[in-house]
């Protein structure tokens, strides 16, 4: 190996190290912007990033965060859910009803997904992740099981990485939707005991969509010094 191609190979490896670190594109934590001290108001704007949310046959409220064990939002007082309700009737409406969220990923790609959702009582215990790459047509992709009511489950992870046309897109975006139980025509209730009602809840927080930076990272004067630098040393050993 050359100077010149080992001169390369060192930026490469340090502007790749500088490169692949995961980014928040888009965040929602729901609360009160500025905070207000009251988790029955909040906000549906993101809180780190753009993008979209909105609601899919469903209506909601803004409700506490912390309640029931809470969501892994850091805030507190002022730390709301997205409480939707209002979810399809049972036997109908299989994978209509729930929150959508539209984010450009241009710039970004290995794009990750996760959610906090408590599920109450008598909420869908099945969640059906949807994504989609022209923001019309949508795949089903993971189906979570939230077999427990009134109880918060912390960091549903969704990992788009190898799916195509999600990375660099701004047509993006997924779903959140109620389902029901695999391989019938019902929806179950979360909690064992309870039964599925359309009064039951959904309460999201923590809505985020994270990616690694796709941009040639320009290399800083410091580290064209350090590879400078580098060379000079391996240079003066090897004379040596
Ligand atoms: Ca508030
Ligand atoms: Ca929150």
């Amino acid at each position: 190996m050359n100077k010149k191609m080992m001169m390369a190979a060192v930026l490469v490896a340090l502007s790749v190290s500088a490169g692949a670190e995961a980014a928040v594109i888009t965040q929602w934590n729901f609360n009160s912007n500025p905070a207000d001290a009251a988790t029955g108001t909040g906000s549906t704007s993101p809180s780190i990033g753009s993008g979209a949310a909105s609601l899919l046959g469903t209506t909601a409220t803004f409700a506490s965060g912390d309640a029931s064990g809470g969501s892994s939002d850091p805030a507190t007082g002022d730390d709301s859910g997205w409480n939707t309700s209002g979810y399809a009737a049972q036997g109908a409406g299989n994978k209509t009803s729930g929150t959508q969220y539209l984010v450009s990923t241009v710039g970004f790609d290995n794009i990750q997904i996760s959610y906090d959702l408590r599920h109450s009582n008598t909420s869908s215990k099945y969640e059906q992740v949807q994504y989609t790459t022209d923001g019309s047509s949508w795949s089903d992709f993971s189906l979570f099981s939230g077999a427990t009511g009134d109880t918060w489950f912390n960091g549903r992870s969704v990992d788009l990485s190898s799916v195509a046309g999600v990375a660099n897109n701004a047509n993006f975006g997924f779903r959140v939707l109620a389902a029901f139980a695999p391989a019938t025509s019902a929806y179950a209730a979360s909690s064992p005991t309870g039964t599925y009602g359309t009064a039951g809840t959904w309460r999201f927080d923590m809505v985020t969509v994270s990616g690694t930076a796709v941009a040639a990272v320009p290399v800083p004067g410091a580290v064209w010094l350090f590879g400078s630098a580098l060379l000079g040393f391996l240079g003066i050993r090897r004379k040596a």
